[in-house]
């Protein structure tokens, strides 16, 4: 299997401060944005979340067997975006000030509209999130997807469903990484157990969601 560091083409404007870089991957279109948050403005979020969303660690079934998941998580949105993921169903927390400020600077960058976020809290390297895709029918076929990262850089990895090929990026502090196009559709995404990178960690990915008719 090809593991490898994902090529960045950097792609910032000289004229703009802010860095940006394309992830060059078939058939998937993912910016990361490394330093989008200054650090005092990330640590400053990073606090209030950890101490004012509702964390919770629900069990999924997993191969017939109920689990825990390896993270804190908690579901924030409209009152009409309820989610599902394995057979897990999240009804939205009303949002929280921050988390709406955070949304819409997200919909601005990326210029999109999201009604929902779901957040993850990484207590330590113990903590993970499987791989899988973003493609559940309620976020449409080309879903857009903003991925906010406080705390702790994280090796988070693309996996192509079809050729196997592996990227690998760290997800630093501050950042700002999106997911559109196609790349639900060909790409797995995940994070593994880390026995280095044992910090703390939020990730917020903010979403559109339907309603299943
Ligand atoms: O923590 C991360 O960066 C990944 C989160 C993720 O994959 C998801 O929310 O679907």
């Amino acid at each position: 299997m090809n593991k490898q560091k994902i090529p960045l083409i950097n792609a910032s404007d000289p004229s703009q401060e802010e860095a940006v870089f394309i992830l060059a991957m078939e058939n998937a279109h993912v910016e990361y944005y490394p330093n989008w948050l200054s650090h005092k403005h990330a640590k400053s979020l990073m606090d209030y979340f950890i101490a004012q969303l509702q964390w919770q660690q629900p069990s999924i079934t997993l191969y017939g067997q109920q689990r825990l998941i390896p993270r804190l998580q908690a579901w924030y949105g409209d009152p009409d975006s309820q989610y599902e993921y394995s057979r897990l169903v999240m009804q939205p927390l009303p949002w929280d000030i921050r988390l709406a400020k955070l949304k819409q600077a997200c919909e601005q960058k990326c210029r999109a509209r999201f009604n929902s976020v779901l957040a993850n809290y990484y207590r330590h390297g113990r903590d993970s999130m499987g791989m899988h895709a973003d493609n559940e029918p309620e976020l449409g076929a080309q879903p857009i997807i903003a991925s906010v990262s406080l705390g702790q850089t994280r090796r988070f990895t693309f996996k192509n469903i079809h050729t196997k090929e592996t990227y690998k990026i760290g997800l630093e502090h501050g950042s700002l990484l999106v997911m559109k196009g196609d790349t639900q559709q060909h790409w797995h995404h995940g994070m593994n157990k880390s026995r280095t990178q044992t910090g703390p960690r939020l990730n917020f990915t903010f979403r559109h969601v339907t309603q299943k008719k």
